[in-house]
């Protein structure tokens, strides 16, 4: 099948704009993930463009306009002299802990000095899996036992930071299923640990990683982690994977949150800020 942004250039292409176009362009928004809300008001802002958009081009900038304004981004920056933390969430295999380390090569090429925590204590797998990430980035990895209490790991990683000096902790979390309650519950206690742990000036930020090929599936995930426990900012890992990616358009606007990275791929070096003029156009460009 043809992809989002070859649909669209053939729709924008042809003379009408009667309800058989809108109807059609609704449906290639909705396959693109958009959902049903952003749809509509997409539609709607469309139509009102009508007049003044008429040719292909200047429609589909008037459609790339209306997305961007409900795209935010956000830059994860670091309160210089204190440990800082970012706490890394998500449902089971999105990529979290790959994201940890492109995260913690990204933050060193820019001069922090960085610390892995392995709060993912539920696997002895998931505890080495950062390690080995530590060893190849040369970066400490905070560990205990598996089974350990994930806040007790994450309260030693911050410890350790500022006896190191070191200005960023990466702390890592178990896939967790977003309706099972009791593992939600448990962020809640990470949560309060970390928050009387670091200094209030500190940046404090919980990261929600999205697997980009999971449509708006990803707006319940983020619906339930923000519940549980507040997301102040996503992450879109394997955008590499998708000719779609239109469910950041919903996280954007109906649930707020800002996007600030977006992984690429499996490599450390795929990581980059979002950017959503680069993003929408890549999204339009799919073939
Ligand atoms: N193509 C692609 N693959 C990715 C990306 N990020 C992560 N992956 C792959 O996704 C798979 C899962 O990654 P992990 O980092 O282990 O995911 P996780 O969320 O930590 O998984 P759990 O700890 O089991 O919940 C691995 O094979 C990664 O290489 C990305 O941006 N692009
Ligand atoms: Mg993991």
């Amino acid at each position: 099948m043809k992809g989002f942004g070859a649909r669209l250039r053939e729709l924008f292409g042809r003379p009408a704009r009667d309800e058989q176009f809108f109807a059609e362009l609704g449906d290639i928004l909705l396959e693109a993930d958009l959902g049903p809300a952003a749809t509509d008001r997409l539609l709607e802002g469309l139509r009102k463009q009508v007049g003044s958009a008429q040719d292909r081009d200047s429609f589909l900038a008037a459609l790339k306009g209306l997305l961007a304004a409900s795209l935010r981004f956000e830059a994860l920056d670091l309160v210089p002299g204190s440990p800082n933390l970012l706490l890394v969430l998500g449902v089971n295999g999105v990529g979290k802990t790959t994201t940890i380390a492109k995260l913690a090569a990204w933050y060193r090429r820019r001069g922090s000095q960085v610390l892995l925590a392995a709060g993912d204590t539920f696997r002895a797998a998931a505890i080495d899996q950062l390690a080995l990430w530590g060893e190849r980035l040369e970066v400490p990895v905070v560990r205990q036992a598996p089974g350990a209490d994930p806040g007790a790991v994450i309260f030693d990683a911050i410890a350790s930071a500022r006896a190191r000096g070191a200005d960023l902790v990466l702390a890592d979390t178990a896939g967790r299923l977003h309706n099972k309650t009791q593992l939600m519950k448990e962020l809640g206690k990470i949560d309060k640990i970390i928050r009387a742990r670091l200094e209030p000036r500190a940046a404090y930020r919980k990261v929600l990683v999205i697997d980009a090929t999971t449509g708006q599936n990803a707006v319940r995930q983020a619906e339930a982690f923000q519940q549980a426990v507040g997301v102040d900012s996503v992450i879109l890992a394997k955008y590499d994977s998708t000719g779609k990616g239109g469910a950041v358009v919903s996280l954007c606007r109906d649930l707020g949150l800002p996007i600030s990275f977006v992984g690429t791929g499996e490599k450390l070096e795929d990581l980059e800020l979002f950017d959503a003029g680069r993003f929408l156009d890549a999204l339009v460009a799919r073939e």
